[in-house]
């Protein structure tokens, strides 16, 4: 988030100097074509406490608008996992908050319940117990894509951590 201020405060100092030695009126922005970024941190959740987790790290969503489609990159990087398991991750569709994060987003609502319906951060962890994933989309996420949840490698796939995407 900062570095994107600095750099958009170096293209407004750029772009006053051009304009004041061209004459020309400066500033018309594209904001149509720029990037919206969302991210938190996990909060390990009371289960997760429970079952010896204390995740940490960080997520980032980055819409993309542009053209007729558009895409959607999802950043996951955490650690205070145990190690070398797996863990379903997946964008959820209301805050933390709200019923541990609700369900899972859906390009189409009401569709396949797929890695390609649904944005999956699906990873396994490292023998440190961290992880990461990337998942990338060719659609700009609605509004609804407000979380990401963290499930336990165990079959009853318990929320273990929550991320707030804001
Ligand atoms: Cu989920």
């Amino acid at each position: 988030m900062i570095n994107s201020k600095i750099a958009k405060l170096a293209t407004l100092v750029i772009a006053f100097a051009l304009a004041s030695t061209t004459g020309c009126s400066p500033l018309q922005t594209t904001s149509n074509d720029e990037a919206q970024v969302t991210e938190g941190k996990p909060s390990t959740t009371k289960m997760g406490v429970e079952r010896n987790y204390e995740v940490t790290g960080k997520a980032q969503m980055k819409r993309l608008p542009g053209g007729d489609t558009g895409k959607t990159i999802v950043d996951l990087n955490v650690k205070g996992l145990h190690p070398n398991e797996k863990y379903p991750v997946h964008v959820h569709n209301l805050p933390c908050g709200e019923k541990g994060g609700g369900g899972h987003y859906q390009h189409e609502k009401g569709g396949k319940v797929d890695d390609v319906n649904e944005i999956w951060l699906t990873f396994t962890s490292d023998a440190s117990g961290a992880g990461s994933s990337q998942a990338e989309h060719g659609h700009v996420a609605r509004s609804d894509a407000q979380s990401i949840v963290i499930h336990d490698s165990t079959a009853d796939k318990a929320r273990i951590a929550c991320i707030d995407l804001r």
